[in-house]
């Protein structure tokens, strides 16, 4: 009895508590995830994700969002994850219907030492409306156990709620359905305290959800997704009041270049750094409703309007040099000769590859931490069919020489060895350049 006892512990904290080492985007490679509200509590950044799965038989309907459960993940330097594993499922709450697997974007929110998180789902008993409502589950700590509430919000239709607690005291409720709308609610975080109105000001035309509202030095900027084209963007307006009304300033990013429909942000600053969290279909880029999450820093101007975030695929934070280094999450590359492909097209959990084909294709990964210890030798899991010479260097594409690592002609991975001649200690922009005409595939570099 106790050796099962112990056995199922460590099988919860094996499935529970992983960490991730990747500061890259998607931050999350072992499950797809989106809608992203992000929050620091008690000095760590949890984020709070849609779980997106794969519908099936009885599973969702095909060709649409399928969500059973949420999951939270923790950080406490946006670069090692720790997923805590299902905080809320369908089958657990009442009130949904456990038919619709429609647990779509969530939020959470402290006050008085309780963590409050806000959920939509598809109503079970039509008495109490019919579409969506959002249900409330509340614990002691922001990574749980969450006990649901047993009747959704009263007065509330609609997905994607977001929270905010001005200084004041006062509570907010956001959420949207077709419109954006706001009420006030009650101390006890449960009911509303006022009736819910449309948020005035926004854009009259095109879909409108995903509100996450936030306020700096006096100026309350409700940021959302917009189609105000053919897809997504991330617009938002400011105003002096969270009840607005608001008026429209910029937009946050653009649509997705490779077309995922959706996109849905949340903003906090963290250590004196604003970021951006928002989502895109990395890990399943031929149907885009199933989504990985990403983040990246975001800048304000000196008036106090958002610079637009520019998306990037290495993230955020410094990467270990003894870390496997994924040189396809990269910062920049050369105009020829270098590409990113999936590892295994049909495993995309797998992750990527870096190709580097013809003389002098390089790729340069940012903010790599050599430290202070000297790395006398480096590993690369590489494969050639060609054979070929790379040239390890610092900062940019002829900056120091590093070292020089010879992959041997074959039609398999390997793991191959090499000294570093130059080592240079501190933070670097690492570039791994193809220094004849040949073709080499990298997955991963490490320094040792
Ligand atoms: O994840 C399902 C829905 O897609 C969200 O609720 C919307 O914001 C959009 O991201």
């Amino acid at each position: 009895m106790r050796n099962l006892k112990s056995c199922l512990l460590l099988f919860i904290f094996l499935t529970c508590i992983t960490n991730y080492l990747f500061a890259q985007n998607p931050f999350i490679l072992d499950q797809f995830t989106a809608d992203p509200s992000a929050r620091v509590f008690e000095g760590r950044v949890y984020v709070y994700p849609s779980h997106d799965i794969l519908s099936g038989e009885g599973r969702g309907r095909a060709g649409w969002f399928c969500m059973e459960d949420y999951h939270v993940f923790s950080s406490p330097n946006l670069v090692d994850w720790t997923d805590h594993g299902v905080i809320v499922s369908q089958n657990q709450v009442n009130w949904v219907d456990s038919t619709s697997y429609s647990l779509w974007a969530p939020d959470c929110i402290d006050r008085n030492g309780k963590y409050y998180f806000y959920f939509p789902a598809g109503i079970k008993d039509k008495t109490h409306g019919r579409g969506f409502g959002i249900g409330v589950a509340v614990s002691d700590k922001p990574y749980g156990p969450f006990i649901p509430e047993a009747e959704p919000i009263k007065n509330v239709h609609g997905i994607d709620p977001n929270l905010f607690i001005d200084q004041d005291g006062q509570a907010y409720l956001y959420w949207s359905m077709g419109n954006i709308y706001v009420a006030k609610l009650q101390e006890n975080m449960l009911e509303l305290a006022s009736e819910p109105q449309v948020i005035e000001g926004l854009p009259g035309e095109g879909l409108k959800e995903g509100p996450y509202l936030f306020e700096r030095q006096g100026i309350y900027y409700l940021t959302y997704p917009h189609v105000q084209n053919k897809i997504e963007r991330l617009e938002y307006a400011i105003g002096d009041n969270p009840m607005g009304p608001f008026k429209v300033a910029g937009v946050i990013m653009d649509e997705s270049p490779t077309g995922c429909w959706t996109n849905h942000q949340s903003i906090i600053n963290f250590n004196n750094q604003w970021y951006l969290f928002y989502h895109h279909n990395d890990l399943s880029p031929h149907f885009d409703k199933n989504r990985s999450i990403r983040v990246d820093s975001l800048f304000f101007n000196q008036d106090g309007t958002i610079k637009k975030v520019i998306p990037t695929l290495r993230g955020v934070g410094l990467t270990e040099a003894s870390q496997e280094i994924q040189l396809d999450r990269y910062s920049l590359k050369s105009d020829e000769g270098a590409s990113v492909a999936f590892l295994d097209s049909l495993k995309t959990f797998a992750g990527w590859k870096t190709v580097l084909e013809g003389a002098n294709a390089w790729i340069q990964y940012n903010s790599v931490n050599w430290g202070s210890h000297k790395l006398k030798s480096l590993q690369m899991r590489a494969l050639s069919k060609t054979g070929g010479t790379l040239q390890i260097r610092l900062n940019k594409s002829d900056g120091p020489l590093l070292a020089r690592v010879d992959i041997p002609k074959g039609d398999e991975w390997s793991i191959v060895d090499s000294r570093v001649k130059n080592y240079k200690s501190g933070i670097h922009n690492l570039v791994v350049l193809l220094q004849d005409n040949q073709r080499v595939e990298i997955d991963w570099i490490s320094f040792k």
